[in-house]
């Protein structure tokens, strides 16, 4: 057994809410920020048999899309703000980040 962790942008994860029920996946959605953009995204916990983890991937992979986002920076990483002047710059998000991680044991009681 594996559990499949996908942190999806907040827009696709109705749509990939939807898809693994239609699939019959269970799976759990954890409201989560990204600490780079610290806005909203969305975690999904995913536990399955490994015989189904390509099919969870091929949905996660049809149900996410790849966005650019503008993002100001609030504060220089690491630096003084004295002489700091933010202005924005695009980032490319998504479709998803995901870890496929050996499940030791599940119990379902
Ligand atoms: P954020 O951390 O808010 O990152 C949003 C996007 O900003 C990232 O998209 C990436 O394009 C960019 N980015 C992140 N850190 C950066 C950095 N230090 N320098 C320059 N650009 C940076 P994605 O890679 O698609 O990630 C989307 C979200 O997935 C992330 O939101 C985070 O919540 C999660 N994530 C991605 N990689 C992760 C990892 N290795 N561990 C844990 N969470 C991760």
């Amino acid at each position: 057994m594996k559990m499949i962790v996908a942190v999806v942008q907040d827009k696709d994860a109705t749509r990939l809410q939807n898809a693994l029920v239609q699939e019959g996946i269970r799976a759990t959605k954890l409201a989560s920020t990204g600490g780079f953009l610290r806005a909203g995204n969305t975690t999904f916990l995913i536990g399955v048999d490994d015989d189904k983890v390509e099919d969870v991937m091929r949905l996660i992979q049809s149900n996410c899309r790849v966005r650019d986002q503008l993002v100001t920076p609030v504060s220089p990483m690491g630096g003084t703000t004295d002489s700091y002047i933010p202005f924005p710059v695009e980032v490319q998000v998504g479709g998803a980040a995901v870890f496929i991680i050996p499940v030791d044991r599940f119990e379902h009681f």
